[in-house]
């Protein structure tokens, strides 16, 4: 008989404390921004999968929130969802950030990760920023938190080493077919990147408290037709008044250079010409209100 080469393909859930690059990694990977990423931790809220497709396997990458000490109901929700990931997961990335070392909270990722019984891949992020000798001395510490296949340094903003961790999760992930189309991407719409996006240039955009504190809510998704357009109208809601004036800008212009920015961004993923019509709008202390939660991030 003849050998066949068999197809694999699986979920690989990426799991670790806010910041250390996970959602980097995933547009790396991917080749294109599916996710959106912060300099400020807590960046992602929901889970999303990007696809990668290769001629021998399919990857299906689980981004997740960082798992962290919740402070309000968001957070309890971010990590909720971040922890059921990891049931799912045929492999795990388990990503940390080699500039900071090993903190408390990658202790607590470590002991989540303990007894899965999935194979977990440690991946030491941001190795552009730290030199060789600390790495190794890094990668001793943080394999003795568990019993890992291996403990890889990488860089997701370079790339570097990105190649070496792709071809060893598809070594870990069982045999099984195509689930997605190759030209697919991402499990997510048009509509709930374009909500990304907006919240990605009020992240940007803003400091202290309010980088958190928005949700954005797509209330209008049209295309006009004939005119190569898509209207988008989207509510920003914050948690106070006096955030709401903040995120306005004297004479509207912090909001209308969100507008600029993220318009910018959606146009080129659309790929069409994009209207964007920008509110902002008081919904007290929605982060600990389970019936705003939901209505913001009903997935
Ligand atoms: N120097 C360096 N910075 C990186 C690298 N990867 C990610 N970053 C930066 O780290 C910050 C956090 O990146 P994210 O991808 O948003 O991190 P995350 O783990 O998804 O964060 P949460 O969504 O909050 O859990 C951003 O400012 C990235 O540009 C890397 O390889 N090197
Ligand atoms: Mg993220």
């Amino acid at each position: 008989m003849t050998a066949v080469s068999s197809f694999r393909s699986g979920f690989v859930v990426l799991a670790g404390r806010p910041n250390v690059g996970k959602s980097t990694l995933v547009n790396r990977l991917v080749g294109q921004k599916v996710a959106i990423t912060a300099a400020v931790p807590q960046t992602t809220r929901t889970r999303l999968q990007a696809i990668v497709t290769l001629p021998h396997a399919q990857l299906i990458f689980v981004d997740t929130p960082g798992i962290h000490h919740p402070r309000h109901r968001l957070g309890e929700k971010m990590v909720r969802d971040a922890r059921h990931a990891l049931l799912d997961a045929d492999v795990i990335v388990f990503m940390l950030d080699a500039t900071a070392g090993v903190t408390p909270e990658d202790e607590t990722v470590a002991r989540a990760l303990k007894g899965a019984g999935t194979p977990v891949v440690v991946a030491l992020n941001k190795m552009d920023r730290v030199e060789p000798m600390a790495l190794t001395a890094l990668a001793s510490v943080v394999g003795a938190l568990g019993n890992f296949q291996a403990v890889l340094p990488i860089s997701a903003a370079a790339g570097t080493n990105v190649d070496r961790l792709l071809e060893m999760l598809v070594g870990l992930l069982p045999e099984g077919p195509q689930y997605f189309p190759p030209e697919m991407l991402t499990d997510q719409s048009e509509q709930f990147l374009a909500r990304e996006l907006i919240r990605e240039q009020a992240i940007k955009l803003t400091r202290e408290e309010l980088p958190h504190s928005v949700a954005v809510e797509i209330e209008e998704f049209a295309d006009r037709p004939g005119k190569d357009l898509t209207y988008i109208r989207a509510t920003l809601h914050v948690e106070r008044d006096s955030h709401k004036k903040m995120l306005i800008g004297r004479e509207g212009r912090l909001l209308k250079e969100i507008g600029r920015l993220a318009r910018r961004e959606i146009e080129a993923l659309l790929e069409r010409r994009v209207y964007l019509d920008l509110w902002v709008k008081t919904s007290k202390d929605w982060r600990d209100k389970d019936e705003l939660i939901r209505a913001f991030y009903p997935e």
